[in-house]
């Protein structure tokens, strides 16, 4: 019999094969989709979140664990789609123009998976007009932006000017991180939410589908 908690725990661990031989036991034993992915994925992803936030975890544990989601991701995702599932939300996420950098970027953007959001990650140096092209082929309606140079921080005000002339109204928010930037760096340039880390950015993504 599958065991939804075990399936937690080795997201926890990270054991990708083993994660990825439960899930696939809970989908022949009939389990629903959605539950595997919430009782099982997503709620071993939020105590990894919750571990991060206490410094019980560092990076290479959350690498680990957020890998091990995504193999399990992978073989539920066919099953999870035939059940016309909706994400909670739809995440464009990318590092700013000039800026390389993108494991802290990676980082935020497996944990928003493992919290249930679809993920369109454009990679490093995305220039304003992708994420704008790809938040609106997509639908997305966050566009998620990780700068860790003092050097890129102007792409970030740059990218929301371009989405704000360009898209007005097309309910686009916009969320920013990475180490030199700041709560305040985030109000005056007019993002819509700002994290600190990985864990935070889900909240943060959660509150911004909410509003
Ligand atoms: Co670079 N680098 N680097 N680097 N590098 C820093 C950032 C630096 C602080 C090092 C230093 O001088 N002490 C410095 C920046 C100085 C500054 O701007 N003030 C620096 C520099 C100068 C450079 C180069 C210019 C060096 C050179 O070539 N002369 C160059 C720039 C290249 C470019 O981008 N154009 C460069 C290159 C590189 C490498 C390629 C070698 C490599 C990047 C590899 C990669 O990412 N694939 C690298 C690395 C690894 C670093 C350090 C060592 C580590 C960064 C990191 O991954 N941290 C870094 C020094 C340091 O921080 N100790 C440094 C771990 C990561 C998990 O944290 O990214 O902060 P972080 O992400 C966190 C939060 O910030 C937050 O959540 C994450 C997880 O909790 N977060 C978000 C991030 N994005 C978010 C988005 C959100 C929400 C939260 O919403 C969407």
């Amino acid at each position: 019999m599958a065991n939804l908690n075990e399936l937690a725990e080795a997201i926890i661990k990270g054991k990708a094969p083993v994660a990825k031989e439960l899930t696939e036991q809970a989908i022949a034993e009939g389990v629903s989709p959605q539950e595997i992915l919430n009782d099982g994925l997503v709620a071993g992803m939020s105590v990894v979140g919750q571990k991060f936030k206490a410094n019980e975890f560092y990076v290479p544990e959350v690498l680990i664990a957020a890998r091990a989601m995504q193999g399990a991701m992978q073989t539920l995702k066919p099953a999870l789609a035939e059940t016309g599932a909706q994400p909670i939300g739809r995440v464009v996420i990318g590092t700013v123009q000039g800026d390389l950098h993108d494991i802290g970027k990676n980082l935020v953007a497996m944990m928003l998976e493992g919290a249930g959001f679809e993920i369109y990650d454009l990679g490093v140096d995305v220039t304003p007009e992708k994420f704008l092209e790809e938040a609106m082929m997509s639908g997305a309606t966050i566009v998620g932006m990780s700068a860790l140079l003092t050097t890129t921080m102007p792409a970030m005000e740059k990218t929301i000017q371009h989405i704000r002339e360009q898209a007005d109204g097309e309910g686009i928010k916009v969320m920013i991180g990475g180490a030199p930037v700041t709560e305040e760096f985030a109000n005056k340039i007019g993002a819509d939410g700002y994290a600190p880390d990985a864990a935070s950015a889900v909240d943060v993504a959660k509150t911004l589908v909410a509003a």
